[in-house]
C-alpha cells in the first residue's frame, strides 16, 4: 500500500527544521499581535515582555496566557489584527455560557484551514474518489465549513447536508453512495439507530471511513460506532478560538492525533500553569503561528491531553496529542472524588444489554453529593424479566465503582427516552448550584 501524505515536506519535516520554522513564525506572530491588537499590547506590557524578548521557542513561557474570558471581553472584533475589511469569514463558539467568542479569518487563514483539513482527510485515506457526507452544521459553528474546505481541497465530492433531517441523511447515504460520514459521536449513534429502523445494513453500505470529533468520546464509543457502520473511525480535533476542525487529526495508526505544528504550537501545563513534559497529562495550550486575522497566544483550551514527540509509524514527524479525555471544567467533584464523564462512559460501554445513551445527574439533596447515572436499556432487555434488569443495573453500579471508586445510583430507563442530539450532546446535568 502506498501511504498517502498530503504535504510530505511539512508533515515529515525534521524536528530541527520545524523548530526553526516555529521560532520564526512565533516571533512574527508576537510582533503582529503586539503592534495590531491593543489587548495583547497591554497584556505584554503588564508583564514587561516585548516582541524582541522572544529569542528561543522556550521564551514563549514569558508570554501571558489567553483565556476564553479574555476573548469574550473584547467581543465581537477586538482580537482582530487586521482591518475588518480583510476578514472574509467569521465563526463563533456556541455561547451557551455567555457571549460567544468570535473568530475572524482572512483569505490566507481560510487557505491554511483548508490545508490542515486536507492533511487530515488524507490521513483517513480519502481522495477525490470519495463522497463525503458532512453532517456538521454549516453556519457559525466551525464544523461544517472546516470539513467542507478540506474536502474541496482534496477534490472529493462533498455533500453539504449539514445537521438534522436524519431520515433524509440515510436516504442520501444510500442514493448518493456516500463513502465517508462525518459526524459528532453522539449524532453518529443517533443516525445508526434511525438507519437500523430504515433497514440500513452497514455491511451493504459503501462507507469506508468515519471522521468524528467536536466532543469527548471513549475508545469504547469508537468501537461501538465502528461496529454499527462497519468502518474505521478517525478522530478530528479543533476549536473555534484557534481554527475549527483540523488543528489535530488522527492517522491510520490511531495512536494519537497529529497536531499541525507548523501552524499551531502546543504546550501542556498543570493546574498551576507550570509546563509539563512529553507524555504527561495536563491542559493543552495552543499558540497560532500563522494566523493572520486573529493571532491567539497561549490559549488555554481546558482540554486534557498529553503530547508525544516521537515520529509515528505512518512516517509523519508532527507530534501527536492523545485523545482528549476530558476538560478541566468537566471534572466533577463528587464527595471530594474527581470524576470524569469519560470514566463512566467507559464502564457503561463494557456491559451488554444497554445502549450507549446516558446522562449523569448530580444533586445535593442533604448536603451530600448524589450522582445518578441514567442509562437506556436495549429493547431486548427492556421487554425481558425484571430480574435481569436488576442484575444489569447492579453490574453497571459495580463497573462504575471499579472505574471511579464511588458507588453511584444507576437508573435504567426505557429505550429512546434520553434526549438525542444532532450536534454536541449534554451528558452532565449538575443541579448542585455550586
Ligand atoms: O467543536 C470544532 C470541531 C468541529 C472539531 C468538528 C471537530 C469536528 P468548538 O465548538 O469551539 O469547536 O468546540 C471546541 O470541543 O475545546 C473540545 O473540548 C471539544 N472537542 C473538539 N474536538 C474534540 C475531539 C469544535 N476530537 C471544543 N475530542 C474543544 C474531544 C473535542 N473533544
Amino acid at each position: 500500500m502506498i501511504l498517502m501524505i498530503w504535504n510530505r515536506e511539512m508533515e515529515c519535516i525534521s524536528r530541527d527544521e520545524l523548530e526553526e520554522l516555529q521560532l520564526r513564525r512565533l516571533q512574527d506572530t508576537v510582533k503582529r499581535a503586539y503592534e495590531n491588537v491593543p489587548y495583547y499590547r497591554e497584556a505584554f506590557e503588564r508583564v514587561e515582555v516585548y516582541p524582541e524578548d522572544i529569542e528561543t521557542l522556550d521564551d514563549i513561557e514569558k508570554l501571558p496566557y489567553t483565556t476564553k474570558d479574555d476573548l469574550r471581553r473584547v467581543y465581537p472584533f477586538g482580537m482582530f489584527a487586521v482591518p475588518r475589511r480583510e476578514i472574509v469569514e467569521v465563526h463563533t463558539s456556541s455561547g451557551t455560557t455567555g457571549k460567544p467568542v468570535v473568530s475572524g479569518y482572512t483569505r490566507e487563514d481560510i487557505e491554511i484551514w483548508s490545508e490542515v483539513m486536507a492533511r487530515g482527510l488524507t490521513m483517513m485515506g480519502l481522495t477525490e474518489d470519495d463522497v463525503i457526507q458532512n453532517t456538521h452544521g454549516y453556519g457559525l459553528f466551525t464544523g461544517g465549513f472546516g470539513v467542507h474546505y478540506g474536502a474541496q481541497k482534496i477534490g472529493a465530492t462533498v455533500i453539504p447536508i449539514s445537521t438534522g433531517q436524519t431520515r433524509r441523511q440515510i436516504e442520501i447515504m444510500k442514493d448518493f453512495g456516500t463513502t465517508v460520514m462525518i459526524f459528532t459521536p453522539s449524532y453518529g449513534l443517533y443516525l445508526s439507530e434511525i438507519a437500523r429502523e430504515e433497514g440500513f445494513n452497514p455491511e451493504e453500505s459503501r462507507i469506508k471511513a468515519i471522521g468524528f470529533g467536536a466532543e469527548m468520546w471513549t475508545e469504547e464509543m469508537r468501537a461501538e460506532i465502528e461496529r454499527r457502520f462497519n468502518a474505521p473511525a478517525f478522530n478530528i480535533y479543533g476549536l473555534t478560538e484557534i481554527m475549527g476542525p483540523g488543528v489535530a487529526m488522527e492517522c491510520s495508526e490511531k495512536k494519537g492525533l497529529h497536531i499541525a505544528e507548523d501552524h499551531f504550537y502546543p504546550e501542556i501545563i498543570d493546574k498551576n500553569g507550570e509546563r509539563l513534559g512529553p507524555g504527561e497529562r495536563g491542559e493543552l495550550v495552543i499558540t497560532t503561528l500563522t494566523r493572520v486575522g486573529m493571532p491567539v497566544i497561549r490559549f488555554r483550551t481546558k482540554d486534557i491531553t498529553s503530547i508525544d514527540y516521537d515520529p509515528c509509524n505512518c512516517g509523519r514527524t508532527l507530534a501527536r496529542i492523545s485523545r482528549i479525555t476530558g476538560r478541566v471544567d468537566d471534572m466533577l467533584k463528587v464527595r471530594g472524588v474527581s470524576v470524569f464523564p469519560s470514566q463512566i462512559e467507559k464502564a457503561l460501554l463494557r456491559i451488554d444489554g444497554i445502549e450507549p445513551h446516558y446522562q449523569i445527574i448530580v444533586t445535593r439533596p442533604h448536603l451530600m453529593d448524589e450522582l445518578e447515572v441514567r442509562v437506556e436499556t436495549s429493547p431486548e432487555l427492556f421487554s425481558d424479566d425484571i430480574r435481569k434488569m436488576v442484575e444489569t443495573r447492579d453490574r453497571i453500579e459495580e463497573f462504575i465503582e471499579n472505574e471511579i471508586g464511588l458507588r453511584v445510583k444507576v437508573t435504567l430507563v426505557e429505550p429512546g427516552t434520553i434526549p438525542r442530539s444532532e450536534g454536541k450532546t449534554v451528558r452532565v446535568i449538575d443541579r448542585r448550584n455550586l
